[in-house]
């Protein structure tokens, strides 16, 4: 059987895949399952889940100012919404409409200044230095359809966390663009304008007290740091916010040593900043599996959040052209079936990067499937988790750091699980050497 190669903890069958949860629950909690039920879960046992899925094609209306080719383009909110009705999955979903949000919303995490620049960069009176401004930050375009895209996505991810968290609905996807998780305090940045991750977090902790959301667990498997969206909680303990990403010793961008396992929250929030940081790239199913297995699970078993917002990039997908990663669909499914077993299965995820078409399509309809209940088993070629993700799991990375906030990660982990070791990076490598020769020439022709 697949799940003999992957690491893991023996558990109840509470899910259909062969891959188990991570922890015995606590004595006296009693399974989850039961727990789900007994405290009222938004769905009845056996009732169908009530699915929010969000498309507004006015969240397409950001792109770059003449037509370039980018990555992080207009056809991916297409490509995904198509696949979800070929596959007769959107159909089975509550139909959800964006709304903009709130100035004083985004308020909550964004300075007046920021706001004021996303709100007039699409203006008439813009046009002449739209492009100047934005060459002024990292990795950002505007156009004339930036503004309202962007306060759409942040709406739109409170939009459905409001009707989660209320019960209204099971659970939710957001297919928002432009993404949220590397936007700052006071700039865009990565292809981000908003925060809406962030800002949907705060509209349910600060705004809705009425909705009984008191701790949330925000789960960012986007394959790039989610840097916004640690920095504004970072001294929070009511988030507790997870990031798995590449780090490659702080090469992978956004390239910020923040990144690092080291960076674990502060004041009341220390601990409450869970950083994975791969150190390079070809993760697989088996090494993210590992790391909920072994990490995020149990830390989330301890922290009991009200509600999950999933900051959901799909670009550690397989053949993503940026990620170098190798998720597929059914990894994804997985990874969120481990995650329903959590604050009664409220989750919202909201889409992030991701940028090979087919890619993002598939997993997305993965985990649509997962979250309509529909059962699936994970059948995949044999795979390993990396030496690397061992050790970055295991000892001097994550556990040591974080045992003193988590004593449930102080628990010993398997030691006769296979391992293969770190991918090759010849093609690096040789890429180094040309450029070397090269300087070399020119320097001595010059
Ligand atoms: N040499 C998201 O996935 N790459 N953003 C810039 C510069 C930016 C990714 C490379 C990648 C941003 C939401
Ligand atoms: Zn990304």
């Amino acid at each position: 059987v697949q799940s003999s190669r992957l690491p893991h903890r023996d558990a109840p069958p509470q899910f259909s895949t062969p891959l188990c949860p991570p922890v015995s629950p606590p004595p006296g909690r009693g399974d989850r399952r039961r727990r789900m039920a007994a405290a009222g879960a938004a769905t009845p046992v056996g009732a169908a889940p009530r699915v929010g899925l969000l498309y507004d094609d006015r969240m397409c209306a950001h792109a770059t100012p003449d037509g370039e080719k980018h990555p992080e383009n207009p056809e991916r909110l297409r490509a995904i919404r198509r696949k979800l009705d070929a596959e007769g999955v959107a159909s089975r979903c509550v139909d959800m409409k964006a709304k903009e949000a709130k100035e004083k919303y985004i308020a909550s995490v964004h300075t007046p200044n920021h706001i004021k620049l996303i709100r007039d960069i699409s203006s008439k009176e813009y046009d002449y230095r739209r492009n100047k401004t934005a060459r002024k930050f990292n990795s950002i375009y505007f156009n004339e359809g930036s503004s309202e895209s962007a306060f759409l996505a942040a709406g739109s991810v409170i939009e459905v966390a409001e009707k989660v968290a209320a019960g209204e609905l099971s659970s939710a996807i957001a297919l928002v663009r432009p993404p949220g998780h590397h936007a700052e305090h006071n700039e865009p940045m990565g292809f981000c304008l908003f925060n809406n991750v962030a800002i949907a977090a705060n509209y349910l902790l600060n705004e809705r007290p009425d909705l009984g959301i008191n701790k949330i667990l925000i789960v960012d498997w986007d394959v790039h740091h989610g840097n916004g969206t640690q920095k504004m909680f970072y001294s929070d303990p009511r988030v507790l916010f997870f990031s798995v990403h590449r780090f490659d010793y702080g090469s992978f961008y956004p390239c910020e040593g923040d990144a690092s396992h080291c960076f674990i929250g502060e004041g009341a929030g220390e601990g409450y900043n869970i950083n994975v940081p791969w150190e390079h790239g070809k993760c697989s199913d088996a090494d993210y599996v590992a790391a909920w297995d072994h990490v995020l699970l149990p830390i989330a078993e301890a922290f009991d959040p009200d509600i999950i917002l999933l900051s959901a990039g799909f670009d550690a997908a397989m053949g993503d052209p940026l990620g170098g990663c190798c998720i597929t669909p059914d990894g994804y499914a997985l990874l969120l079936t481990k995650l329903l077993g959590f604050a009664k299965g409220r989750i919202v995820m909201a889409l992030e990067g991701g940028y090979n078409l087919k890619s993002i399509a598939n997993s997305l309809c993965a985990c649509t499937k997962v979250l309509l209940g529909d059962n699936f088993t994970y059948n995949s070629p044999r795979m390993q988790p990396f030496e690397s993700t061992w050790r970055v799991i295991q000892m001097v990375m994550v556990r040591d750091e974080l045992k003193a906030y988590w004593p449930v990660l102080s628990s010993k982990l398997p030691d006769n699980v296979p391992l293969r070791s770190a991918p090759s990076y010849i093609e690096v490598n040789f890429i180094f050497l040309i450029f070397f020769l090269v300087t070399l020439c020119w320097d001595l022709l010059g």
